[in-house]
């Protein structure tokens, strides 16, 4: 066996072994535990940036962690390959979409390839590939079925000069990424999916969650957004409207000073239209109604608004009250009207104060007496409700209740529940996506491509021009169908699916990625989902892992899948930085994980990117940290190459005769608990390196310190080491692995298991005085060290309370026995 370790033959070689030998292939086997590990599937750019590196090292770890420990593991890989980039790429270098993506993903195979991951390549799926995106529009037919996939009016950005309409990516400061026109709102028809229909159930499944992090539900919650309150109906003054308000603060409505509309309410036409007020406030919301709503709504943005002169009646106090329009408000949340509280609402009490509307005070702290002239912002803390005939002395919980009641009795408004979450805009007016299958006849409207006709292919002779509609308007043999229903000439659908609708579902298409009479063989994702282990960027933490659970709830109702949630255990890995900043081409501070494969080998780049911070840590990139792993696995191989021959002479099994041989059979064990328990339990892969770190270090000490070395313990110490680094390292323990004489692959051994009782040291214990006084006793290993001892003594509870207040002045350490520590 040769002394020094060379990556470059060595990691070729088991590569090409383990696709000869289908190591990686799962197959479903009833008695056998599943486990499937699944890492995000990316983009298939062309070439491996380090975060996924990140990402893909940590799936292999666990997956190949799993397998040793008995599961059956399903670990597989494709491409999320439907996208602008591949578009982009088409116009600017003239080449196919088709042909950058199916470029681009061998590339990044042959890449993932290289470093050594553990898929099974046949069940690779890419969401571009007809056999694929067929069974994506299957789904969409299977939601427009259900009423769940509708088309409606919406508010798109619009370049009037392109004459096309943006992404939100595509507009850069109200601009037109490509020619800098303006762009403008305007009304399109869009196809939506009512993810809506599913809010109640996405947030109560979130108990199914038990293993996200809690960042990630919390996110997911303030998505969607729920607020309990009510809806009041106040009358307008000299008419026959009724305005609904949504507040979630009805026990403040005897605060409510005045009324706001948002400029798009359809009441504020008919009521201003005639008065002496029209011109004026027409004039306002033209211009407010260029504010896009992230500008309108930003805590910074000044508000606005303008009195319309109509005034309106409060249905509990009979008061009335100014109705305003003002950018503050949307129309598309609640009724899209309020009743404003500036004593208890910061942008009521900010828009109050700008244009001087009265303030009244309703709620107030319990020992405090408030009134408007002193508040300088809103007071919106809990308290008693004054100034409120009905209400008062009242909490503003307790008034909440009673005005609803009161307000539901008198037929004045009721109880409500809003939500933030709106549909989900499925249409883009993009080419390389996936078709929606839908075909519009002027006999018949709107029709459904028969599922027998899926999938409805992409044409391939379009033309790119950068300008103009999606490429698919244009593409007359595409456009130009005959309709299902009635054979008249018809015309297809010209927009396309969002990316995000084709990885709601891959994780599906993976347990039964050729089936061909559905998405998926309900069989075999009842036997491999959920998914077990699922990692990937908090990125995605709220749409993509949203729109995931939805899909997963529409299936599961359906019938397809008994499941409800598609992710058991979620691990959101960290950003990899470079001198503190993120990795990122545009900024020039990347790492290429070629270089580093061809210069160091996949091996030393997994080590080190596990090794380098906690998985959901950011990750700053080091050269040194890369040679430090690299000198860690040429130690490991050296510790073989070294006792190869002795070593590889003795018989299995082992006797413990000396001190040494015990405290190194101890070390063993104390390394194989704390990586089980890191990797399967902590996730945390970065102190189980640390503890193989460790026990190589005592194996090393073991050598040196002794003449009468025990081989077969030896023997045993090293073997398993190289099992516990098989994960992170699965090249160069594949080749000691085959070095010491096994003929079976590494990854195909057992996990090893602990012993407890290996792990427990001689106990001593001793004595702890304050003052000379007994004060508590502890135990500890028998060699602990004297300063290890002073440490935990003075940390035991008892001792503590002497301590507390004083200054230690003396420690006084009688060995093996007592410690007293003299305190003043
Ligand atoms: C009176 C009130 C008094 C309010 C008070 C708040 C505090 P969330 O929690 O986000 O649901 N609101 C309602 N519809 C709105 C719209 N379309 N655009 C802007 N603001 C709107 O917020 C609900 C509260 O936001 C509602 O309760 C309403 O103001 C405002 F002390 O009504 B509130
Ligand atoms: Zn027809």
């Amino acid at each position: 066996m040769k002394e020094e370790y060379n990556f470059k033959e060595v990691e070729e070689q088991w590569q090409k072994y383990w696709e000869e030998e289908e190591l990686y292939k799962s197959e479903l086997e009833e008695d056998k535990d599943e486990y499937y590990v699944l890492e995000m599937f990316p983009y298939p750019s062309g070439n491996l940036h380090m975060g996924h590196v990140r990402n893909y090292s940590l799936g292999d770890v666990f997956a190949r962690f799993r397998n040793m420990e008995g599961y059956n593991v399903l670990h597989p890989m494709g491409w999320d390959a439907f996208g602008l980039p591949a578009e982009n790429a088409a116009i600017k270098r003239d080449i196919h979409p088709n042909d950058w993506t199916w470029d681009n993903i061998e590339n990044m195979k042959e890449q993932f390839k290289m470093l050594g991951l553990s898929y099974d390549w046949e069940r690779e799926v890419a969401t571009c590939h007809p056999d694929y995106y067929r069974w994506t529009q299957w789904l969409f037919l299977q939601l427009y079925k259900e009423g769940l996939a509708y088309k409606e009016k919406s508010v798109v950005n619009w370049c009037p000069s392109c004459q096309t309409v943006l992404a939100n990516e595509q507009v850069v400061d109200e601009e037109c990424e490509r020619c800098d026109s303006e762009v403008i709102d305007k009304e399109l028809e869009q196809w939506f999916f009512k993810i809506t229909e599913y809010t109640e159930q996405l947030l109560a499944d979130h108990h199914l969650l038990e293993n996200w992090p809690q960042r990630v539900k919390t996110m997911q919650k303030n998505w969607i957004g729920r607020s309990e309150g009510g809806v009041i109906k106040f009358l307008i003054k000299d008419s026959e409207e009724v305005l609904e308000v949504f507040t979630t603060r009805p026990d403040t409505i005897y605060g409510a000073t005045y009324m706001v509309l948002a400029p798009e309410h359809p009441l504020v036409e008919e009521l201003v239209t005639g008065t002496d007020k029209e011109e004026e406030v027409k004039g306002f919301i033209a211009q407010i109604t260029e504010q896009d709503e992230e500008e309108r709504t930003g805590s910074d943005t000044e508000k606005v608004g303008i009195d319309t002169g109509i005034k309106a009646i409060n249905p509990i106090t009979e008061e009335e009250v100014p109705v305003m329009i003002a950018n503050y408000v949307l129309m598309d949340y609640g009724t899209g009207a309020i009743m404003a509280v500036p004593a208890h609402d910061e942008r009521d009490f900010e828009f109050a104060k700008k244009y001087e509307l009265p303030i009244r005070v309703v709620i107030q702290p319990e020992d405090e007496e408030l009134t408007a002239e002193q508040l300088e912002e809103a007071y919106t803390g809990d308290g008693v409700v004054v100034n409120s005939e009905l209400l008062n002395g009242l909490s503003a919980n307790e008034a909440f209740n009673k005005i609803i009641t009161y307000l539901e009795k008198h037929k004045l408004g009721r109880k409500e529940v809003n939500y933030r979450l709106r549909d989900w805009l499925i249409s883009r007016q993009r080419y390389w996506g996936t078709p929606i299958p839908i075909i519009y006849c002027d006999n018949c409207g709107v029709v459904e491509v028969p599922e027998s006709d899926l999938p409805v292919e992409l044409p391939t002779n379009v033309e790119f021009t950068g300008t103009g509609q999606s490429p698919l308007a244009k593409a007359d043999d595409f456009v130009k169908t005959i309709c299902p229903e009635c054979g008249k000439n018809a015309r297809r659908e010209v927009d396309t699916m969002d990316t995000f609708v084709d990885s709601s579902w891959y994780y599906l298409r993976y347990t039964s990625p050729d089936f061909t009479n559905s998405a998926f063989d309900t069989e075999k994702a009842n036997y491999w989902m959920n998914v077990d282990q699922y990692i990937g960027g908090i990125e995605h933490a709220i749409l993509h892992l949203l729109y995931s659970r939805f899909f997963m709830k529409f299936l599961n109702d359906q019938g397809y899948v008994d499941y409800k949630e598609p992710f058991d255990d979620l691990l959101t890995q960290g950003m990899v930085l470079l001198d503190g900043a993120k990795m990122s081409k545009s900024k020039g501070n990347t790492v290429d994980p070629l270089e580093i494969l061809d210069n160091y080998g996949a091996d030393v780049a997994r080590l080190f990117i596990l090794f380098a911070a906690p998985p959901e840590r950011d990750l700053d990139w080091n050269d040194e940290g890369v040679e430090g792993a690299e000198r860690f696995l040429n130690r490991v191989w050296r510790l073989v190459a070294q006792n190869i021959e002795e070593i590889k002479g003795v018989s299995k099994g082992f006797e413990i005769t000396t001190e040494a041989d015990k405290e190194l059979h101890r070390q063993l064990h104390v390394a194989i608990k704390n990586v089980t328990v890191d990797i399967g339990e902590r996730k945390q892969l970065n102190t189980a390196i640390s503890a193989i770190m460790e026990v190589v270090n005592s194996v090393y000490k073991y050598l040196n310190d002794f003449g009468e070395l025990n081989y077969q313990l030896l023997r045993e110490v090293i073997e398993q080491i190289i099992l516990l680094l098989a994960p992170f390292a699965p090249h160069m323990t594949e080749e000691l692995w085959s070095q010491l004489g096994y003929e079976e692959s590494v990854h195909q051994q057992s996990w090893p298991e602990y012993n407890d009782e290996a792990i427990k040291k001689d106990e001593i214990t001793i004595v702890i005085q304050v003052n000379g006084k007994v004060r508590d006793k502890v135990e500890v290993a028998a060699d602990i060290k004297e300063d290890k001892l002073k440490e935990v003594v003075k940390e035991q509870e008892n001792v503590q309370r002497y301590l507390e207040g004083k200054e230690i002045i003396k420690e006084i350490v009688v060995p093996k026995k007592l410690v007293n520590l003299v305190v003043k």
